[in-house]
């Protein structure tokens, strides 16, 4: 076992649908730590840099939009293995693999507006944590 961080963010969706609570209390259960939380309305500027590699697709400017709609909860998780966790706590992308059970299986029904975000790699976590908890990373 590896005692991990990683990032999640409850998106504007999430915050407007009042689960804010409902997936906090996923996390909390399974075991993990919420090592830092604050809620924010995401910017252009970081918007553009959380997305960068989806630069240039289809949905590019919709997403953009999306995630600057409103408030966001952002979080750094702590616990044993929490990026692999994470990430199979929150499902698939797509509504049509997204299994019950999971955050968007049993909460979301759409490709964009997904309700969480988790980082998909140690090396993606550390960078995220860094982007948007500056004074708190590594
Ligand atoms: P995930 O890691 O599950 O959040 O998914 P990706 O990193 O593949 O995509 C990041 C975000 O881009 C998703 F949260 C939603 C959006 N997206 C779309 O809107 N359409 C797509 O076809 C793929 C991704």
């Amino acid at each position: 076992m590896m005692l991990e961080r990683t990032l999640v963010l409850i998106k504007p969706d999430g915050v407007e649908r009042g689960l804010v609570g409902e997936i906090i209390s996923r996390f909390e259960k399974k075991g993990f730590k919420i090592a830092e939380m604050k809620m924010f309305k995401m910017d252009r500027a970081l918007a553009e840099a959380h997305y960068e590699d989806h630069k240039g697709r289809p949905y590019y400017e919709k997403l953009i939009n999306y995630i600057t709609s409103g408030k966001t909860v952002a979080m750094v998780l702590e616990g044993d293995n929490a990026v692999e966790i994470v990430r199979m706590m929150i499902g698939k992308t797509s509504p049509l693999e997204a299994l019950p059970g999971t955050i968007r299986g049993d909460l979301a029904l759409n490709v964009t507006v997904n309700l969480v975000h988790a980082s998909d790699s140690q090396e993606s976590a550390k960078k995220e944590i860094n982007r948007f908890f500056p004074s708190k990373g590594e």
